[in-house]
């Protein structure tokens, strides 16, 4: 993912043309490219007009058949006074043509918002390659991440990735030890064995990944699975990327083992937490503060999980490492 920071109008063009190489280079054509600048253009003028500026973020979607962006732009200024209001075609609080949101909304093939008195707005775009016709702009996602690079770093040192299916999935997050380009190349490693056997029990998985990282750095992996039949979600984790499940209030936090895969590991285990309707899964780096709460955020978690994760990034990233935030929802009542 790229972070874009918004803080004066001239950063709007260069936020526009970043996100539109990046449309290209997954695939975008000029027809979808012109629509996720149109978006970028409106999200990062708001940003500089209501937000009192913020931060951008665009990366290749991990989630559905087609090439797709997921866009979010966050800041902390002081809200809107009603988002319904200002979803209105027309209505602006700030004497702008006023069709700003509006067009944000036709142009996007998913669309969320969170937006809280003085605690500042997240908004959530997915634009999708294709036609705009088969827009669902409310459609509900699974799971949804932020991951970002340390600041001035080129390369992300942590990845995460998904696999499996309606109400069975399997995630991992891993963050490569340190940061940089031999943190990457730990990570990697780490995701094509993950894609290689993402089938098997989270434990087996992790006993894997840790066989391939031994020629590596090494890294803090955990490895989840959402057995929803079952209610249930599988843990098994090294090092410290911290998992969480969140139900009706209550946080538990899932056991990890010390150690480094790839180097230092005594004992892989899994564990089972209750994964029940509404249940929510956090798991993240340690480029997010342990000390993250949802208890200040009236309706985030009915939110699209990566809007979720991007408000955890927003207000709890320590700048200096890189941040990864997965979110995973409950798919079945
Ligand atoms: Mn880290």
């Amino acid at each position: 993912m790229i972070s874009l920071p918004v803080n004066d109008p001239s950063h709007v063009a260069e936020t526009r043309r970043s996100v539109a190489s990046l449309a290209a280079s997954i695939g975008f054509d000029e027809s979808d490219r012109a629509r996720v600048a149109l978006i970028v253009t409106e999200l990062a003028t708001n940003l500089i007009r209501h937000g009192s500026g913020g931060v951008l973020l665009a990366g290749k979607s991990e989630y559905g058949p087609q090439p797709a962006l997921d866009i979010l732009s966050l800041d902390r200024g002081p809200g809107m006074r009603s988002v319904e209001l200002c979803l209105v075609d027309g209505h602006s609080t700030a004497g702008s043509a006023g069709t700003g949101m509006g067009a944000i909304i036709r142009q996007a093939h998913v669309f969320d918002i969170l937006s809280l008195p003085d605690a500042g707005t997240a908004i959530y775009v997915r634009a999708e390659a294709g036609r705009l016709a088969d827009r669902k702009p409310h459609e509900f996602a699974p799971f949804g991440a932020v991951s970002l690079a340390k600041s001035g770093e080129q390369v992300n040192g942590d990845a995460w990735a998904a696999a499996g299916d309606v109400g069975e999935r399997t995630y991992i997050v891993v963050d490569g030890l340190g940061h940089g380009e031999s943190a990457a190349e730990a990570s990697r490693a780490a995701l094509a064995e993950f894609r290689r056997c993402s089938g098997a029990r989270p434990a087996e998985i992790l006993a894997n990944v840790h066989g391939v990282l031994r020629p590596t750095r090494g890294a803090a992996v955990s490895v989840a699975r959402t057995e929803e039949q079952r209610n249930t979600l599988v843990f098994a984790g090294i090092g410290n990327v911290r998992g969480a499940v969140l139900s009706g209030g209550a946080v538990r936090t899932t056991i990890s083992r010390n150690g480094t895969a790839g180097h230092h590991v005594r004992r892989i285990q899994e564990y089972e937490y209750p994964f029940v309707s509404e249940s929510h899964f956090v798991m993240h780096s340690d480029g997010l503060l342990s000390s993250w709460t949802v208890d200040s955020y009236p309706g985030l978690m009915s939110r699209h999980p990566t809007l979720i994760a991007g408000v955890l990034c927003r207000d709890f990233r320590r700048d200096r490492d890189d941040a990864t935030v997965l979110v995973a929802a409950r798919e079945r009542p």
